[in-house]
């Protein structure tokens, strides 16, 4: 079976650990958010692209959720000794290691997707990862900072200032000139089943969603395309979605995250059991929805919730 998924940091990583053990013979393609891109020293970092191959290939800081396992920050310490930051992202040693190799391939001229690539080759994440696209894009937040209207990076909004001011606006800058990485259309149109994991619906998937022909390849594939509430009793499951959902003004409800996407994308929804009043409203838009645990307590709840989606799949196929 060859499987879609768009996924973002976390969220998506947690739930492909649970569906590779689910399935553990599909194929699986993941499109990768990097709308959370920054360069931070002169080194490209990809937040999301990385927190997906270290959770898969078994590196990634559990508790965290994101960076390295075993982690030290001694050339950050050195760093901020010289006055050069930003302090405020915690980049650690052996972390830093990929990016200078990410940076190196880059510089010598290959695309982000070969260098995703060739850093997979030590993690083997078991999944085909690449990038949406290997054009540059941003996402810049709108926010009112003392009565003053200023754009900041996504993770100085997100890490730095922790959403604590409103977002006025979220702009994926560059999305609109960007083009899908090679075989990105390519894993859409041959998928017999597309997945939304659990992953920001706006800075996240919705991100991928906004390089052009992404959408519209997903939408003509013909398959199944199920996703996962990110939002359980009303609130983000962590992280501070609702702040980044009210700037698209979409209310932080696991039904108003299927609206969001819509019928004309979605056509299966899971939500949590303790959101089972909302099945009929969703289904009501014409997107077939089920109330299923939802929360990836561990690799096991995580994998049943991807037998969940695929049996949804099936449902709706
Ligand atoms: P990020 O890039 O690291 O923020 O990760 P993603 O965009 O992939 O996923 C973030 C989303 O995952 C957040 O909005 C969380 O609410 C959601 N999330 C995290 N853990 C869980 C979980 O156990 N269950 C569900 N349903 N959502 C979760
Ligand atoms: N998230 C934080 O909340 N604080 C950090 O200092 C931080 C550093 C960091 C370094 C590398 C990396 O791959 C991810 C990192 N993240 C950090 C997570 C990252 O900012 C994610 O993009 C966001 O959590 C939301 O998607
Ligand atoms: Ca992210």
């Amino acid at each position: 079976m060859r499987i879609v998924v768009l996924a973002g940091g976390i969220g998506g990583a947690r739930f492909l650990r649970g569906l590779k053990r689910a399935v553990p013979d599909a194929d699986v393609t993941v499109i990768g958010n990097t709308g959370d891109d920054i360069h931070l020293f002169g080194l490209k970092v990809c937040p999301d692209l990385d927190t997906v191959m270290y959770t898969l290939g078994g590196g990634i800081n559990e508790e965290q959720g994101w960076g390295r396992t075993d982690e030290t920050f001694h050339l950050k310490e050195e760093l901020a000794a010289y006055g050069v930051g930003p302090e405020w992202f915690g980049l650690g040693d052996r972390d830093f290691a990929t990016h200078i190799v990410r940076t190196q391939m880059l510089g010598a001229g290959y695309p982000l997707s070969a260098v995703t690539e060739a850093l997979c080759e030590r993690w083997k994440p078991g999944v085909r990862l690449i990038p949406m696209t290997d054009d540059r894009v941003e996402t810049h937040v709108a926010v009112d900072l003392d009565g003053e209207r200023r754009a900041v990076h996504f993770q100085e909004y997100w890490v730095r200032l922790r959403a604590s001011v409103p977002a006025e606006a979220v702009v994926p800058v560059g999305a609109e000139q960007s083009k899908p990485a090679p075989g990105v259309l390519e894993a859409i149109a041959g998928a017999d089943v597309i997945l939304f994991p659990p992953s920001n619906p706006v800075v996240s998937i919705g991100t991928i969603l906004a390089v052009p022909g992404i959408r519209e390849a997903i939408a003509e594939a013909g398959v199944p395309v199920v996703g996962l509430s990110p939002i359980v009793g009303d609130a983000p499951v962590r992280g501070m979605a609702d702040k980044v959902l009210a700037a698209v003004g979409v209310e932080s409800t696991a039904a108003a995250v299927a609206e969001h996407y819509g019928s004309g994308l979605l056509d299966g929804w899971l939500v949590d059991t303790v959101d089972a009043g909302v099945v009929e409203r969703v289904e009501a838009d014409g997107i077939r929805c089920r109330a299923v645990p939802l929360m990836m307590t561990d690799l096991d709840a995580a994998a049943q919730m991807a037998r969940e989606a695929l049996a949804l799949a099936e449902e709706v196929r």
